[in-house]
């Protein structure tokens, strides 16, 4: 018998998970017992789990080595029966949302702070996942947070570190640790989902794609479906080895950091498929020659053409995004005659509608895009849609987008972040929006008048639970549309996301750039929350 040793220790302020997990520095995270204490949390927020098994990895980012002994031997010692472990540590959040549904374990850890820099001076994050398959709903989450306010000791046992580069079973007390390739059960998802032959010999042709992992996760996962299994040349998957500081790069796959790729897309003689994903996979950018799909439209594209894929051959039973993502999906939904559910931003929320069956396709703004074959957004998932729908289409990215606008109109979009704001100052913004929002009714907004403005708030159609303060909305009469609301996912001070969209049903009007097309709106939506007597800052700091 392996003894369990029981420590003493105290609450550390400030463990509560935000959007998708617990973020924090690497030096917050590093310094024992901070791991101990919001893991054994985690464990005694849960019931039943003795002898059962969890699903355990991350995106590779700094620390994730130490992170993973550490809760391995917590697992022992609280009666976990077997822990299914990414080899080296690795799985991409879709994956191991996938493992635990496969294998029916009990839930599963995942570490990551996804898009959020890494290396010793970045972040690291720690997210629960339930026996779905998917992030722990706010219940759960809330409980965890509860928890860590009161612990007083933690269970570890004495036993030499795992490795976890070997594949196979070892044992960390009388727990089981089986040490699984990462790619292999994920890969043999997406071969039941798309038509890989005909991907093949799209991919056999003249067609070039290019997927930047940006020294994160997918890169091994990139490599082994886009190359190995799918013949596209080998070095089409750039950026592909893991990387612990992810190259000292910004993992977060939009226009802004991943400028080398969109600098490639450009011209005539770029590559006629271009996409990246984030830090631990869940995220997808999509690129056109020349072209920047906003992840709204994609998720639209991707609705309005389903059943050309074999996963939804039968159609869609629904769709749900994000609140602030733009309503293109909306316009798609009610051609198709299903319903279209919105609901907080985080991927939590569209459990419930996956699980009901109500919803099967869901998208976020924020380049999340995902379905029902897991319970987490999937980047490659998302790249493999496109590469099937360009394959039976046979039209180039930028023809498949303008003809998309020029039926359902075009939804200019754009997220402009206002980031490493001094916390009082972004809530006062967002306190002072609120208060207005029931009288702003009527006003004039950019040349045109506000319908209505609202502080949003949202009851689960499943579950009835509630989730308010979400975000406020103001729409206008010609159906454009502000979001302002704070980022759940950050480590610095605050940062406020101001979410813009306008809707352009002419055909002659689709052509514009966004920057331009919502340049005055911008302006309108800066003034009415008055961003630069709140914050001090007259411009934002990253515009997607
Ligand atoms: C952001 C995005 C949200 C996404 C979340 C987690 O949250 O806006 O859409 O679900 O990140 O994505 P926030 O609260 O910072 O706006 V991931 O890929 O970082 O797990
Ligand atoms: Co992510």
């Amino acid at each position: 018998m392996t003894d369990i040793r029981t420590v003493a220790t105290r609450p550390i302020a400030g463990q509560r998970p935000g959007t998708s997990g617990l973020r924090k520095k690497v030096a917050e995270f590093s310094r024992s017992p901070y791991v101990e204490n919001f893991v054994q949390s985690i464990f005694d927020s849960l019931e039943g789990y003795a002898g059962k098994t969890l699903v355990l990895g991350g995106d590779g980012r700094f620390y994730n080595r130490e992170a993973i002994q550490i809760i391995l031997r917590l697992a022992a010692a609280n009666g976990f029966g077997r822990v299914l472990l990414g080899r080296a540590g690795i799985l991409s959040t879709p994956a191991a949302s996938n493992l635990i549904r496969q294998h029916a374990a009990f839930g599963g850890i995942i570490l990551s702070a996804s898009h959020n820099p890494g290396g010793p001076q970045g972040d690291f994050g720690i997210k629960y996942n339930v026996a779905n398959g998917g992030p722990a709903p706010e219940g759960v989450t809330e409980a965890i947070y509860k928890r860590t306010g009161l612990i007083d000791r933690y269970r570890t046992v004495d036993a030499p570190d795992i490795d976890i580069d070997r594949s196979g079973e070892q044992r960390c007390g009388e727990m089981v640790v089986e040490v699984v390739d990462p790619v292999a059960d994920y890969a043999r998802l997406m071969q039941g989902l798309f038509d890989f032959d005909r991907i093949r010999a799209l991919l056999r042709g003249r067609f070039r794609l290019r997927f930047d992992a940006m020294h994160a996760v997918t890169g091994p996962y990139a490599v082994e479906i886009l190359e190995r299994q799918l013949g596209a040349p080998s070095g089409s998957a750039i950026n592909a080895r893991p990387l612990t500081d992810f190259g000292g790069g910004h993992p977060d796959p939009n226009p802004v950091y991943a400028h080398e790729l969109v600098a490639a897309m450009r011209g005539p003689a770029a590559p006629d498929f271009g996409a990246a994903s984030d830090g631990d996979g869940d995220r997808n950018m999509i690129l056109g020659r020349d072209l920047f799909v906003t992840p709204s439209d994609s998720l639209a594209v991707l609705a309005a053409n389903a059943r050309s894929v074999p996963a939804f051959r039968d159609g869609l039973a629904g769709v749900a995004r994000s609140m602030p993502t733009s309503r293109a999906v909306d316009r798609v939904a009610a051609a198709l005659g299903i319903p279209c559910y919105e609901t907080p931003t985080g991927w939590k929320f569209f459990g419930n509608l996956l699980d009901a069956g109500k919803a099967t396709l869901c998208g976020e703004e924020s380049a999340g895009t995902g379905a029902n074959h897991v319970r987490e957004k999937d980047g490659l998932w998302a790249v493999l849609f496109w590469l099937n729908l360009l394959a039976v289409r046979g039209e180039a990215v930028t023809a498949i987008v303008r003809d998309h606008w020029r039926r359902f109109g075009r939804h200019y979009y754009a997220r402009h972040d206002f980031e490493g704001l001094e916390k009082g100052g972004a809530e006062r913004l967002m306190q002072s929006l609120r208060e207005r929002a029931g009288k702003l009714k009527g006003q004039g907004l950019a040349g045109g008048t506000i319908a209505g403005a609202d502080d949003f708030a949202y009851v689960d159609p499943v579950d009835g639970s509630t989730a308010s303060h979400q975000g406020i909305r103001v729409e206008l009469a010609d159906g454009s549309r502000l979001v302002y609301r704070l980022s759940g996912t950050g480590t610095d001070g605050a940062t406020l996301r101001l979410y813009i969209e306008r809707y352009e049903p002419d055909p002659a009007r689709q052509a514009g750039e966004s920057a331009v097309a919502l340049a005055g709106l911008a302006e309108a939506a800066y003034g009415l929350a008055d961003i630069a007597g709140h914050t001090g800052r007259q411009a934002p700091s990253v515009v997607t």
